[in-house]
């Protein structure tokens, strides 16, 4: 990669220089770099972290390390990502001004703590793919992801940031570099044992990140080198430590990180899907616009009288809201939502109450709808069309559960019921041959899957209560360090 990088910057252009900073404690010492904090003189005295590197004792590779941190830098601006807000040169040392972040960083978070519940590790992660989606946009991996390197801000509320650059490359996943580079321990097998690689590097590392969080040390932490490559080299198995228990999602998303062979590790693209992330509803400024969005359609099907539809949209709004009020540090602000959110669950739950109770205004006109009631015509006809394909009926028998529980507020056990019954009914659509009761049978699927998307509306309404607790624990645990 070239790198140009005006060195008379700072020096010669009238640029900030060194003297426009006031220059505070040394924060820490990188591999090539000593970190202080200090303050922009005059103006708004904004704090910076300012990254200084002695260029006269470097290598060329370190040189070309650092500038490509530059560069990227520059270029790179995410709100999880640490931003450079200037460089300049000063008698023979590098200077990179960086926005300061003041939470430490995320080893340190989970050294103090040991290891991080799952809504935590979830958090933190999601800050992390998206950051990671945005540098894919731009054709860039950072090949040393690893818990120093990822930093926090507690203002307006707790962020965690990608930083240290210094290794990131350039790298489209159909190229490959052979160069060694990062740190052992969150090092992907390939790049260990020399072989080729590519972007997907990150992926094994955000394993092991994930892996850390959750139960305080990686999944191949080892006293040496030698011990660590021989037990990637005889990829022993990697297994959830006894006694620590994971949510299915969390575990299939871990494991399918942690896939020594990189073909059969989860892509870029299933990671960012990935329903334990769920970044889709993440607290992105884009995603609070979608939730106003789905509140107005919800509110004009609710006038309309569609009230399934209604309670499909205020839960679907609900997914999104959640998230913001849960992330929302102001006071104020949270305090205003929690209102609106909380008649949002009032309208939704009654919404349910009347869907439940057949009540379903203008459903009986929607061909669709009328097999909303187990207990409906149509409904009948595919139980009785079922009965020669056994597993077709105990699925069938399994949705009804599961709408009863949802009847009940028993908003866990319905979606599990949902979820098994979906997962038996979704394989045998695609073998049925087309007729009555494949027509039945797909229209029943999609009020299931519609269902179980609007209990995941419901049940995420729970972090509602928890919330509070959760974000005085996390300010909690900033505070102590
Ligand atoms: O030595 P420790 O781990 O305490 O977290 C980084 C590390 O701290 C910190 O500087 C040390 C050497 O890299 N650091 C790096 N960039 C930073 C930033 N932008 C930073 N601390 C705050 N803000």
């Amino acid at each position: 990669m070239t790198t140009q990088l005006n060195k008379s910057k700072g020096e010669n252009m009238g640029l900030p220089t060194l003297n426009d900073y006031l220059i505070l404690e040394k924060i820490g010492t990188g591999s090539y770099a000593t970190v202080h904090r200090a303050v922009r003189k005059g103006g708004n005295r904004e704090v910076v972290a300012i990254k200084c590197v002695d260029s006269t004792i470097l290598s060329k590779s370190a040189i070309d390390n650092l500038l490509t941190e530059i560069n990227l830098l520059q270029i790179l601006k995410h709100n999880n990502i640490v931003e450079m807000k200037d460089f300049f040169w000063h008698e023979g040392r590098i200077y990179i001004v960086m926005e300061y972040c003041d939470g430490g960083d995320l080893s340190s978070f989970i050294k103090r703590k040991s290891q991080l519940p799952e809504t935590i590790c979830r958090k933190f992660l999601q800050q992390l793919a998206l950051a990671l989606r945005y540098l894919r946009s731009h054709d860039v991996c950072h090949l040393d992801l690893k818990p120093q390197n990822l930093l926090l801000t507690r203002k307006p509320v707790l962020t965690l940031k990608v930083g240290d650059f210094g290794f990131a490359q350039y790298l489209s996943t159909s190229e490959s570099k052979f160069t060694m580079c990062g740190s052992p321990l969150y090092m992907a097998p390939e790049i260990l044992l020399r072989r080729e690689y590519d972007a997907r590097v990150d992926l094994w590392s955000v394993g092991v990140i994930m892996y850390e969080c959750l139960f305080g040390k990686a999944p191949y932490s080892s006293s040496s080198l030698e011990e660590l490559v021989e037990k990637i080299k005889s990829c022993k198995t990697i297994e959830i430590p006894k006694g620590c228990s994971v949510s299915p999602e969390c575990k299939n998303l871990l494991m399918s990180l942690l896939k020594h062979d990189p073909n059969e590790r989860l892509s870029f693209d299933d990671f960012f899907a990935h329903e334990f992330l769920d970044l889709a509803h993440a607290p992105t400024e884009e995603n609070h616009e979608k939730a106003i969005a789905l509140i107005q359609s919800a509110v004009k099907a609710d006038t309309e009288g569609d009230i399934e539809e209604a309670f499909h949209l205020y839960s679907e709004a609900l997914r999104y809201f959640i998230p913001q009020l849960t992330n929302e540090a102001d006071h104020d602000r949270r305090k205003h939502l929690r209102v609106r959110v909380n008649e949002y669950i009032n309208r939704a739950e009654k919404l349910k109450a009347m869907c439940m109770a057949g009540n379903s205004g203008k459903l009986e006109s929607s061909g669709r709808k009328e097999l909303l009631q187990g207990t409906s015509f149509g409904y009948q006809e595919l139980r009785i069309l079922s009965k020669s394909t056994t597993d077709m009926a105990s699925a069938l028998e399994m949705g009804e559960v599961g709408e009863q529980y949802l009847a009940e507020g028993n908003y866990d056990l319905a979606l599990e019921k949902l979820r098994a019954c979906l997962g038996i009914l979704v394989p045998l659509i695609n073998k049925e041959p087309p007729g009555r009761r494949r027509e039945l049978l797909n229209q029943q699927i999609e009020i299931w899957l519609t269902q179980a998307e609007s209990i995941k509306g419901l049940l995420a309404t729970r972090a509602v209560d928890d919330s509070p607790k959760e974000s005085k624990h996390l300010q909690d645990q900033c505070v102590l360090q």
